[in-house]
């Protein structure tokens, strides 16, 4: 009777002095997750990943679109500092005009990543790290792709391109512009005759396309800085009578589904390989945040070229 009188109480001191807190489930770690918005087969893979894969990770999401406005981006990330998340990543829809909300996420000691699109900023203490492609290089390897298409087939005189850029100040078409460039540069006879933006929608890729054929009959290649906007022209090249993939050559980036489909048809040439798929990564990298790591400043997306003769064989293995 006395031993239980004793045990009793000294079970009851014990639980006393156990924390509280010690005994509650782990506090759940937020991410606040600004996305661009919906304009491509590409970004509707990237936001299933990021949401499934936050589910997978035990993160909880705050996942914003901002129907490609930044300023919607700015509020989103103001709302997520106001309620104070563990980590901020986002997708920036342009390059420019960040630095006065990072500083707001700096001071209030959020850190940022950069998921898929880098920003131009002069500080980069304002984020911690950047993962996604080497944009720069996708235009190389579609560039260095026609050269040797090229090559293959003779073809030694003036080459007509026209390319379909992606969103205005947004960092793929900056780069992906850049890179095919680069490469052009020692083949003075590939010219790009028509540049235009087709904002990275099949709508505006048709719509561009459409105005291209009615302006000019010379029009060999077509770089698009993206599939989407490659399929929309695709449809106005077939309405303006002419054979998509054979007329006139078609290169784009992101090697989606519709992409490989296409290519399947014969109706495009080559895609360019950029993956969607982050989100695994991006959880990752917030777990170690929180866990007090440093993460490295650039995380790079490893990528292939796939043409059109390796897209029946490769499109059974496509997960986006
Ligand atoms: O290529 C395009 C999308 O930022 C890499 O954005 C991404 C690009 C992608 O809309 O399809």
């Amino acid at each position: 009777m006395k031993f239980s009188f004793k045990f009793a109480s000294a079970l009851a001191i014990l639980m006393l002095a156990v924390p509280v807190t010690a005994l509650a489930a782990p506090k759940k770690i937020t991410l606040g997750f600004s996305q661009i918005g919906a304009e491509s087969e590409w970004r509707t893979a990237n936001s299933e990943s990021i949401k499934q894969a936050a589910k997978d990770a035990g993160i909880d999401l705050k996942f914003s679109d901002a129907q490609q406005k930044q300023e919607n981006q700015i509020k989103a990330i103001r709302g997520f500092i106001a309620q104070k998340v563990d980590v901020i990543a986002f997708s920036p829809v342009v390059e420019s005009g960040w630095e006065t909300v990072l500083k707001e996420a700096k001071s209030a000691g959020i850190p940022v990543i950069l998921s898929d699109r880098a920003v131009d900023v002069k500080d980069d203490t304002l984020w911690v790290s950047f993962m996604g492609s080497d944009f720069v290089e996708e235009g190389r390897r579609a560039a260095n792709w026609l050269v040797a298409d090229l090559n293959k087939k003779g073809v030694k005189g003036d080459v007509n391109i026209v390319e379909l850029q992606g969103t205005v100040g947004s960092a793929p078409a900056i780069d992906r512009k850049k890179g095919f460039e680069e490469i052009l540069k020692s083949h003075p006879n590939l010219k790009i005759t028509r540049s235009q933006t087709g904002d990275f929608t099949r709508a505006k890729g048709k719509e561009v396309m459409e105005a291209f054929l009615k302006a000019d009959k010379t029009i060999k290649v077509l770089y698009a800085h993206n599939d989407d906007m490659a399929i929309g022209a695709i449809q106005a090249i077939e309405e303006a009578g002419l054979k998509p993939g054979k007329d006139i050559t078609i290169i784009s980036i992101d090697a989606v589904k519709g992409a490989f489909e296409a290519m399947m048809a014969g109706k495009l040439n080559v895609s360019v390989e950029c993956s969607p798929l982050l989100g695994p990564q991006l959880m990752e990298a917030t777990k170690d945040l929180v866990a007090g790591k440093k993460l490295p400043k650039r995380i790079v997306t490893k990528e292939g070229v796939f043409p059109a003769e390796v897209a029946a064989k490769e499109f059974p293995n496509r997960k986006y």
